[in-house]
C-alpha cells in the first residue's frame, strides 16, 4: 500500500515553465515534428477524435495548418470512409482518380456531388472513359436552378476548344498551361483520349496560401480516422485504407485492454496495411507505453481522465494527472523512438508547450477546437452569446443516441450494452462558446507556442525537452497566472476564463 502512494502527479496548472537566455525571435521557430514514426508535420497540433470535433470539415482546415484531424468513428462505415476520401481530394497536386460525371446525368445530380465535395465542376467522361467535355460553375452560370432535373450534362458542357494535358506533364507546364488559356480545370488525357487524372488552379493556389499543410508524397492533405476491436472494426479499418487514409487510431478509454493491443498488433502485422502508420491509446503510465510499444504502435498517445468532459476519474476512480502522465510515457516513448502524443486537458497554448516540455511530440485538442465554425454541428444562442454543442465520446448522448445507433460504446467496453438506461457514462454533455474559423484559433494557438520557445530558447521542438525547465507552483502561483483584480471587458483571442 504505501508505494501507492509514493508518488505525486501533476497536472499543466501546477507546473510554470522557467524563463532562460534566449537568441530566438518568435516567428523564425521551427515547430515541425512527428506525429508517427514515419509522418511528420509542420505544426504539433491534432484535433480529436470525437463526435463534436472532428469531420471532414475540420480535417481539411487542421491538415491545411500544418496539424491534423482524426475522424470520429460514431458513424457507419460508409460515411466514415466517405469523410476520408472528401479529405483526400479536397485539394492535390495532380488527382489521378478525379471524380466524374457522365454526360447523361441531369444537372441535379451533378450539384449533389459538387456540393458534397467543395468541388466547382467536374470532367464529363463517357462510358469508355473517354473525356467528352469538362463542366464548371461558368457553364451553369446562366442555367436556372429549376431545370436542373430537366437538363443532361451534355445540354451544357463545355466540348469545344477543350485544354487538356499530357498524363506525364510536369507541374511547371501544367502551371504554364493553366495561365496561358486562362482555365481552372486542366484535364490530363492519355493516348487513347482517355482520362487520366486532373490538375486545378485552385491546388496551386491552396499550395501558396497553405505552405505548413500536412501532405502526403502524391500532394493530398493527410487524414487520420478512429476506429475500434470490437465487432466489425476490421471491415471499418480496410475501408479507411482503401479510402486512402494515413494513419488509424485504434481510439479506447484504457489501451492496456488486451483486445486493443491484440487489434494493434493485427493491423501492424498484416502486409495491407503497411502503408498506413497506426496510433494507438490511451494509456497514461510509463507500462502503458511499453505495451502499445510492444504491440508495434507507430505513436503512443497518452491520457486517462484529463479531457474536459471526461468523468473517468471520478467514475472509476482512475487516472493520472496528464503532465506526469504525459513525461512518465514519454520517457519510455523517446528510449524507443515512438512519439508520443498529449491527449486531453490542454485549454490554454501554454499548455502546448508544457506537454511538449514534458516529452510529447505533438497535442491532441477537444474542447479547445469543439467552438470553431468547421466542428460539426450548429451554434445555439445561450444568454445572448453563441456556443456549440461539446460532448465525451463517453457521455449518453454519444453512447445511447436518441433513435440512433452509437458505434463508440467500445471505446469504454460497453459495446454489450443493449439498453441504453444500462449505459455507465465517462463523460458529460455541455457547450463551449463559440470561437469563429478553426484558421483563426490555430493561429493564436501557434503564436503561442512561438512565444513559448521564445522564452524557453527553444529554436525547434526538440529543444524544447532539452532546454525547458518546469517550476512547480501552489494555488497562489495558479491565481497569480490568470487575470486578477480586474473585471475583463474585452475579449481575447486567446483567452477565456469559462
Ligand atoms: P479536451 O481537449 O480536454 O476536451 O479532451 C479531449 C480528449 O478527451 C479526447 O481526445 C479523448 O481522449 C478524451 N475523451 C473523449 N471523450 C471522453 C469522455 O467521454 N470521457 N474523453
Amino acid at each position: 500500500l504505501p508505494m501507492a502512494f509514493s508518488r505525486l502527479g501533476l497536472a499543466y496548472d501546477d507546473v510554470l515553465l522557467l524563463p532562460n537566455e534566449t537568441d530566438v525571435i518568435p516567428s523564425h521557430v521551427d515547430t515541425t515534428t512527428h506525429l508517427t514514426r514515419e509522418i511528420t508535420m509542420k505544426v504539433p497540433i491534432i484535433s480529436a477524435a470525437m463526435d463534436t470535433v472532428t469531420e471532414s470539415d475540420m480535417a481539411i482546415v487542421m491538415a491545411r495548418n500544418g496539424g491534423i484531424g482524426v475522424l470520429h468513428r460514431n458513424l457507419s462505415i460508409d460515411d466514415q470512409a466517405s469523410q476520408v476520401d472528401v479529405v483526400k481530394r479536397s485539394e492535390s497536386g495532380m488527382i489521378t482518380d478525379p471524380l466524374t460525371v457522365n454526360p447523361e446525368a441531369t444537372l441535379a445530380d451533378l450539384d449533389r456531388l459538387c456540393g458534397r465535395f467543395h468541388i466547382s465542376g467536374l470532367p464529363v467522361v463517357d462510358n469508355d472513359r473517354k473525356l467528352v467535355g469538362i463542366i464548371t460553375n461558368r457553364d451553369m452560370r446562366f442555367v436556372a436552378p429549376e431545370d436542373y432535373g430537366r437538363l443532361k450534362v451534355s445540354d451544357v458542357m463545355t466540348r469545344k476548344g477543350l485544354i487538356t494535358g499530357p498524363a506525364d506533364i510536369s507541374r511547371e507546364d501544367a502551371h504554364e498551361l493553366l495561365a496561358k488559356y486562362k482555365v481552372e480545370k486542366l484535364p490530363l488525357v492519355d493516348t487513347q483520349g482517355r482520362l487520366a487524372g486532373l490538375i486545378t488552379v485552385k491546388d496551386f493556389v491552396k499550395t501558396e496560401q497553405y505552405p505548413d499543410a500536412t501532405k502526403d508524397d502524391q500532394g493530398r492533405l493527410r487524414v487520420a480516422a478512429g476506429i475500434g476491436f470490437l465487432g466489425d472494426a476490421w471491415q471499418r479499418a480496410s475501408a479507411l485504407m482503401e479510402a486512402g487514409v494515413d494513419v488509424l487510431v485504434v481510439d479506447t478509454a484504457n489501451g492496456e485492454a488486451r483486445l486493443a493491443l491484440d487489434m494493434i498488433k493485427r493491423l501492424k502485422s498484416d502486409p495491407a496495411f503497411a502503408g498506413v502508420q497506426i496510433i494507438g491509446g490511451n494509456v497514461a503510465t510509463a507500462s502503458g507505453a511499453q505495451a502499445m510499444i510492444d504491440a508495434g504502435v507507430d505513436a503512443v498517445k497518452v491520457g486517462v481522465g484529463p479531457g474536459s468532459i471526461c468523468t473517468t476519474r471520478v467514475v472509476a476512480g482512475v487516472g493520472v494527472p496528464q503532465l506526469t502522465a504525459v513525461y512518465d510515457a514519454a520517457q519510455v516513448c523517446r528510449a524507443a523512438g515512438v512519439p508520443c502524443i498529449a491527449d486531453g486537458g490542454i485549454h490554454y497554448s501554454g499548455d502546448i508547450a508544457k506537454a511538449l516540455v514534458a516529452g510529447a511530440s505533438t497535442v491532441m485538442l477537444g474542447g479547445a477546437l469543439a467552438g470553431c465554425e468547421e466542428a460539426p454541428g450548429e451554434k445555439v444562442l445561450l444568454h445572448g452569446k453563441q456556443y456549440k454543442l461539446y460532448r465525451g465520446m463517453g457521455s449518453l448522448g454519444a453512447m445511447a443516441p436518441r433513435g440512433k445507433k452509437s458505434y463508440s460504446k467500445d471505446r469504454y467496453f460497453q459495446a454489450d450494452v443493449t439498453s441504453n438506461d444500462k449505459v455507465i457514462p465517462e463523460g458529460v454533455e455541455g457547450e463551449v462558446p463559440y470561437r469563429g474559423p478553426l484558421n483563426a484559433v490555430l493561429y493564436q494557438m501557434i503564436g503561442g507556442l512561438h512565444q513559448s520557445m521564445f522564452y524557453i530558447g527553444a529554436h525547434n521542438i526538440e529543444e524544447m525537452a532539452e532546454r525547458g525547465r518546469f517550476i512547480r507552483i501552489t494555488d497562489a502561483g495558479l491565481r497569480e497566472s490568470h487575470p486578477h483584480d480586474i473585471v475583463m471587458t474585452a475579449e481575447a483571442p486567446n483567452y477565456s476564463g469559462f
